[in-house]
């Protein structure tokens, strides 16, 4: 019978995790002709609609474990593991795709990287191999959808506006908002209570394969316009806190929750740049050459993206102005993964909504740094 591999034993060191992190493109177009290849492919994928949905997966899975394997964090490995068999189940996949897609990894990854550095990937391919009849059993079971694993103080009115959502009823989202505001509730608050959950519930929708792509872009849309029409016409604070820049990490097209970050800090004076989502660090880091700001805000939705975050810390305290700038990190990443902010320590300050990050800026800016006072 072969050796069990144990999750503790895996471990893989910095260059091996650079040299797969360098290489993952060219393992995944080997994957993916691997898994062309074989004769059952519509059925383990559900069909041959799917192949595109297939390639992505392929794709997402070479950039999370280049997050799993630079941060050597097995333990992200093994909660994610469930959560990817049921979505990809919940959209006609069999769960007989994955350990056939597994070998095609550990195969791919033979051909493509020396034994030295193949060996100690292939071990972590072989541990998700053998645990494949529990990840199944943990995926069927379903563990708790984000919505439910933060539960918010919806506002009462959560179902009236998740309905006209769902029916593309953007006027009426708007003018849902707009008297909600106009009653007194301040925008970060209706941020937090009624659109945050609202897009959680169009990710849960979605990941059941009860909404489509289409659905939920419709929904990102009218979110976005809603911030953006309810910001417009919001009343700004006149103290002058300091200048912040955020962002979403690279690669990142999730940016509704920087969004949300960015007009809080606006409403509460502090001089904010937002660039949006997927900004590459190099161009981060020439910004904040050119602006010299007080703090950087890094939002990061995808667990896969976490090692951006690395990257960033690592090129600010190499630079001579970025070097001493606060930075402050959110988004469903590290809230799905509170062990990450843990490991960060004092390098970077972390706030769960966009309401605690207003009070997270003004503890990270001294007042001693605010334009009135300097
Ligand atoms: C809309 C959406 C998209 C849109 C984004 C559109 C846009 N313009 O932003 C698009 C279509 C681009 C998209 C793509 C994908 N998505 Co998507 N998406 C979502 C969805 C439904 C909503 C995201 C959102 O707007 N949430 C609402 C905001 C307000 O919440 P938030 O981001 O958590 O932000 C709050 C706090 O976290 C915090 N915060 C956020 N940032 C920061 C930063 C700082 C500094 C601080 C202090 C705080 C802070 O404050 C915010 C406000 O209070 C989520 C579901 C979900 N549960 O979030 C899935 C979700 C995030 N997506 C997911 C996936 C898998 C993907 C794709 C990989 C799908 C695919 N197969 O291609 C791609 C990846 C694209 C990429 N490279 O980034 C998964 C991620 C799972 C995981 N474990 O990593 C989710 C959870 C869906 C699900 N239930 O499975 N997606």
């Amino acid at each position: 019978m072969p050796q069990e591999t144990m999750l503790s034993s895996l471990h893989v060191m910095p260059e091996v995790a650079a040299s797969y992190d360098l290489l993952k493109s060219k393992v995944v177009e080997e994957v993916n002709h691997i898994m062309l290849a074989k004769s059952n492919l519509h059925a383990l994928i559900g069909g041959e609609n799917s192949v595109n949905i297939m390639f992505t997966n392929h794709h997402n899975h070479g950039e999370f474990m280049a997050t799993v394997l630079s941060t050597n964090n097995f333990d992200l490995l093994e909660r994610t593991l469930p959560w990817v068999y049921r979505s990809y189940a919940n959209h006609g996949f069999s769960f007989d795709y994955f350990p056939v897609e597994l070998d095609a990894w550990t195969q791919a990854i033979e051909r493509v990287f020396a034994p030295a550095h193949a060996t100690p990937i292939i071990a972590i391919y072989k541990w998700m191999r053998q645990r494949h009849d529990k990840t199944v059993e943990e995926a069927k079971r379903g563990d708790v959808p984000v919505e439910d694993a933060f539960p918010p103080s919806r506002h009462p009115q959560f179902d009236a506006f998740m309905a006209l959502l769902l029916s593309g009823k953007h006027r009426e989202c708007l003018a849902l908002c707009t008297r909600l505001v106009a009653e007194g509730l301040p925008l970060p608050s209706l941020f937090v209570s009624l659109l945050q959950p609202a897009m959680y519930r169009v990710g849960t929708l979605w990941e059941n394969d009860e909404i489509s792509v289409a659905k939920e872009h419709l929904c990102s849309s009218i979110i976005a316009k809603t911030i953006t029409l309810l910001s417009t016409n919001a009343p700004v604070s006149s103290a002058e806190r300091g200048k912040v820049i955020v962002t979403s990490a690279p690669n990142e097209y999730h940016e509704i929750g920087a969004w949300m970050v960015a007009t809080s800090l606006e409403l509460a004076g502090f001089d904010v740049q937002y660039l949006g989502a997927n900004t590459p660090i190099s161009e981060l880091i020439h910004l904040v050459g050119e602006e010299e700001p007080d703090l950087i805000a890094v939002s990061v939705a995808l667990s896969s993206h976490i090692k951006f975050v690395h990257e960033i810390l690592d090129v600010m305290a190499k630079d001579a102005k970025a070097a001493s700038i606060p930075i402050l990190i959110g988004g469903l990443a590290f809230r799905t993964n509170p062990e990450i902010v843990h490991a960060l320590g004092h390098r970077a300050a972390f706030a769960q909504d966009c309401n605690e990050a207003v009070g997270a800026a003004l503890k990270l800016v001294p007042a001693e740094n605010r334009p009135a006072n300097g």
